[in-house]
């Protein structure tokens, strides 16, 4: 049998299809991007094995002609260069370096404000496999429950969507973070609310936010992949 050309190793549920770490769908929509198919390889959290001779510990790891490549933002940057002929992921340096903050800043205050709504609902989605490595590895981190992280959710969700005011007043004015177009930096702010639509039903935005408009703009492209896989909403 031969090789596919690219291989994505992706965090999946119980269910395979329910690709759902935000990092992972980062690399999915770059590769989209670039208009590369690239065969999804399901993967749990206690499979360290299978990507341990990639020099990996975590998904998404990318491999591509003999390469393994680590790092959501890694493997963006990797496909913007070695595709240089195909759609542009930046728009050059400026919007390379640009999209570099929006990466720190959707970890620390998109993911890092969604992780705190959702974690416990997480549990009903994952591979019984990966339930208790999730708990002790999440709890440790946390140093409480699951469930004492998001008792206070729906008073906390004010404040998360009170974070994201920034986003809201330029997605008030253009469609996209970059805008009339869908740049990587828009995928990058996008990947946690696709896991938080995978794994939780709790709602993070109200239905008149810019934000939730976007959202939805962003489910639809790449002929609606995102929405393709078993989610919430
Ligand atoms: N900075 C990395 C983060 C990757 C990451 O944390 N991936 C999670 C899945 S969402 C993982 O593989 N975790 C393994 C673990 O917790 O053991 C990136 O951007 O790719």
């Amino acid at each position: 049998m031969t090789q596919p050309a690219l291989c994505l190793y992706e965090l999946a549920g119980a269910d395979p299809a329910r690709l759902f770490s935000p990092y992972c769908w980062r690399a999915r929509y770059a590769l989209a991007a670039k208009g590369l198919e690239a065969e999804t390889v399901p993967w749990r959290f206690v499979q360290k094995d299978a990507i341990a001779p990639h020099g990996a510990e975590k998904v998404p790891v990318l491999l591509h002609a003999g390469r393994a490549v680590r790092e959501s933002w890694d493997i963006a940057v990797y496909l913007e260069e070695t595709f240089p002929d195909r759609p542009s992921l930046f728009g050059g340096a400026p919007g390379k370096d640009l999209a570099r903050f929006v990466n720190a800043w959707a970890d620390a205050v998109v993911l890092a404000g969604i992780a705190r709504l959702i974690v416990a609902d997480i549990v009903a989605v994952l591979d019984p496999g990966d339930v208790a490595y999730f708990r002790t590895s999440r709890e440790a981190r946390f140093g409480m429950t699951l469930e004492q992280v998001q008792a206070d959710r729906d008073v906390a969700v004010k404040g998360f969507r009170q974070a994201l005011h920034p986003l809201r007043m330029i997605l008030r004015d253009q469609p996209f973070l970059c805008g009339e177009r869908p740049m990587h930096a828009d995928a990058i702010a996008f990947g946690p609310f696709q896991w938080a639509r995978c794994t939780s039903p709790f709602r993070l935005l109200a239905p008149d936010d810019p934000i939730e408009a976007w959202r939805q703009r962003m489910l639809d492209l790449h002929g609606g992949m995102a929405r393709a896989v078993p989610a919430f909403d």
